[in-house]
């Protein structure tokens, strides 16, 4: 096999230095030191090349909801391979694993959202919803509602359209982006921004920020507002209660689309199937890829409402798609994957069962000296670290300084959590047991522990 399967990990990590190219990664320097090589998975553990055991807490990046290892999948895959490995659905063309997996969404998602647009993940799919809603505005012949509203720090993919939406400095400090017409408004991060405010009046100064955006731009120019209905790699960051029914409220009192962008929180990381029926928001629009197939083949899609799509298909031709819009390899996967969400009731354990078990451990996190909050939405949650919980304080030392020491000491304990900056986050595959929860606490505590003490001795316990 051509797969490097049995090489000694240096060799793999200079073949990797020497060829591969890191996303979100300073490659030099992880050159230096080598890439971990993961080499194979079962449930919720990793191995690494040199045969250590991982916990995986981030489900990959979010996506792996059903676990991994499970021989459906690759049955389904292979049979889908044999029988039609790929075809295209343009030029009046389709197949039945993207008739059925359109049908399964539909079935699934809520309200209206009746009508999908397959891309290959989450990134190219935002890209389709910019084209998508301005074409749609144009048709409704407003062509100058063109503008979306975003959120600082929130993430929506790395394409040129999916980073504009997105909120995130350091993106845009890139590449020449945002392209015109993206706005930004706060986001609804109580713990770091709230002041002195309590949790609902922040939330519900947050959510009028749209409005006065709204205004500021001028209603007629408004195309859309796109947000995560839990931001996910800005922090795992929890809207106070009081955030979506002010923004629903908006968007229902002014002529602009709600696009939630349930990346991350669509296929139960929430506790629902979507974060939509968690939060109870309304959206005309809803971005979906990662847990739709688990992460076993990439696959996304923009899910449009009935007005949206018929408009849209009212319209005549709409000039976009891509090579592997609804590739019936990945369809067919995610088909599988989504009957073993139902058969498997993991949703509904999720909602019922590991979700409220995982939060009642996960709050115990926030009596530990170095965590000033402990938040969480069914099978996503941050810690914020801090020196002074009573102040909600920085660190002196900057950003980011304590979250990859202590990110550095969960992959010692046996534990993969993400940090963004000095947050720290998780979001396991849904399948995680009881058991295993506990094995994640275990560990997430000793490496804390192991944080603390090394900020201590090394005096970056200051407040900034
Ligand atoms: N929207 C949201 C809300 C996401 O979280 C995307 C869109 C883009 O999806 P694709 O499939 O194009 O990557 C995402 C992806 C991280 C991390 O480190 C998060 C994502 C991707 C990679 C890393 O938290 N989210």
């Amino acid at each position: 096999m051509p797969i490097l399967h049995n090489m000694p990990t240096s060799d793999l990590q200079a073949l990797d230095a020497a060829h591969h190219l890191h996303p979100f990664t300073h490659n030099a320097d992880l050159a230096g030191k080598g890439a971990r090589v993961i080499t194979r998975a079962r449930g919720v553990m990793l191995t690494d090349s040199d045969g250590n055991e991982l916990l995986d807490g981030m489900a990959g990046l979010w996506c792996c909801n059903i676990g991994y290892g499970r021989d459906e999948l690759a049955r389904a895959a292979h049979e889908q391979m044999l029988e039609l490995p790929y075809y295209n659905t343009f030029f009046q063309t389709t197949h039945p694993p993207a008739i059925a997996l359109a049908r399964r969404i539909a079935e699934l998602a809520p309200g209206d959202l009746k009508h999908v647009f397959f891309s290959t993940g989450g990134s190219d799919a935002n890209d389709t919803n910019i084209r998508l809603v301005r074409h749609y505005w144009a048709l409704k012949g407003k062509p100058e509602k063109t503008v979306f509203i975003s959120r600082h720090n929130a993430y929506h993919g790395s394409t040129v359209g999916a980073a504009s939406l997105g909120g995130m400095a350091a993106m845009h400090a890139q590449g020449g982006i945002p392209i015109p017409d993206i706005e930004y408004i706060g986001q609804p991060a109580w713990w770091a921004e709230g002041g002195g405010m309590s949790p609902e009046a922040f939330g519900l100064m947050r959510a009028r920020e749209l409005e006065a955006k709204i205004a500021e731009i001028g209603e007629g120019r408004v195309a859309a507002f796109i947000a995560e209905p839990v931001q996910g790699a800005g922090g795992v960051i929890v809207p106070p209660e009081s955030y979506w029914p002010e923004i629903q409220r908006i968007c229902d009192e002014h002529e602009i689309l709600l696009i939630a962008d349930e990346v991350i929180t669509g296929f139960g990381r929430t506790g629902n199937w979507f974060g939509a029926q968690t939060w109870n928001i309304r959206p005309d629009i809803m971005t979906i890829a990662k847990g739709l197939s688990s992460g076993y083949a990439p696959i996304g899609a923009s899910v449009a409402s009935e007005e949206v799509a018929g408009v849209i298909a009212e319209g005549g031709e709409f000039f976009h798609g891509y090579t592997y819009s609804a590739h019936p390899v990945s369809a067919a996967v995610a088909l599988e994957n989504l009957r073993i969400l139902e058969d498997e009731r993991i949703i509904a354990r999720v909602a019922e069962d590991t979700g409220p078990y995982l939060a009642q451990k996960w709050a115990t996190l926030a009596e530990h000296p170095l965590v000033g909050e402990a938040v969480i939405s069914g099978m996503m949650a941050s810690v914020a670290l801090t020196p002074d919980k009573a102040s909600r304080a920085a660190f002196a030392a900057g950003p980011g300084t304590a979250g990859l020491i202590c990110r550095d000491f969960c992959f010692e304990e046996g534990l993969v959590m993400r940090h963004v900056g000095d947050r720290m986050i998780i979001a396991p595959p849904l399948v995680i047991s009881r058991a295993e929860i506990d094995m994640l606490i275990e560990r997430a505590l000793a490496a804390f522990d192991r944080t603390e003490s090394r900020l201590r001795a090394e005096g970056l316990m200051e407040a900034a």
